[in-house]
């Protein structure tokens, strides 16, 4: 009998409503680098299909003006980005999704195992952990894993396999909170049990094999995805 000892959070979409400041970030470095790209929401919906910075730049490329950009360059407009980003998040622009801190407090006082598994980089990760929860919050989560562990990326199952190997928890006695289908798939894959928040950047997604779908965690507590994570056990 398998109980509830970890929670794993997505970043995008999940702990926050990242992708728009991800968007206006592609969109400035873009014109820095003197490309005439622009990225407006219903492009980048479209273009969120296809998981990780540096692989969205190369699939526009590619797929939308036909152009075999070089990974070089490419690595070097998603550097740019990222640091771009990484001001944002610090100076104060990306809240945390209703729920998420009391959700995160509750479930690390109880004793419940934290852990991020996300398409997003290390360093973007703990910038938004520190300009929202505070430096302190780190140390609470007892596993990481991110863009740098995994090749390849949601709906690949690897980022997930990896935070459960680092958490050293069956993937049976975790639970995911993912926002996304691609990030849905990934966790199933790795047999982690998962619910949803909905975010306006995965409408239409398939949800299917999900748990639950909650608009925010702001609708649930930490006793109602125990319950959650129990029936599906016993089911
Ligand atoms: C989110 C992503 C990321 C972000 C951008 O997926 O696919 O690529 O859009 O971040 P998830 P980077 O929510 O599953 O983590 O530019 O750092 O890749
Ligand atoms: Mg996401």
């Amino acid at each position: 009998m398998s109980e509830l000892r970890a929670l794993l959070f997505d970043v995008d979409g999940t702990l926050a409503e990242s992708e728009d400041l991800h968007r206006v970030t592609f969109n400035e470095t873009f014109a820095d680098f003197g490309l005439d790209w622009h990225w407006d929401r219903d492009l980048y919906r479209d273009l969120l299909r296809v998981t990780g910075g540096k692989e969205r730049i190369r699939h526009f490329a590619e797929d939308h003006l036909g152009d075999r950009m070089d990974w070089d360059r490419i690595a070097a407009l998603h550097a740019e980005k990222s640091v771009r980003y990484r001001q944002g998040v610090a100076d104060g622009r990306l809240p945390l999704r209703p729920g998420i801190e009391t959700m995160v407090r509750t479930a690390h006082d109880a004793g419940i195992a934290l852990a991020v598994a996300t398409t997003t980089s290390l360093p973007n990760v703990t910038a938004l952990l520190e300009a929202t929860l505070g430096a302190e919050s780190l140390a609470w989560f007892a596993a990481m894993a991110t863009s740098e562990d995994a090749a390849d990326k949601k709906p690949d199952p690897t980022v997930y396999r990896v935070a459960l190997d680092r958490l050293g928890v069956p993937a049976a006695d975790c639970l995911a909170v993912e926002d996304s289908a691609n990030g849905l798939r990934a966790a199933l894959g790795a047999g982690v049990p998962t619910v949803i928040t909905r975010s306006p950047w995965s409408v239409g997604d398939d949800y299917a094999g999900a748990l639950a779908v909650f608009e925010t965690l702001a609708e649930t507590s930490l006793d109602a995805l125990r319950a959650l994570h129990a029936e599906a056990e016993a089911a």
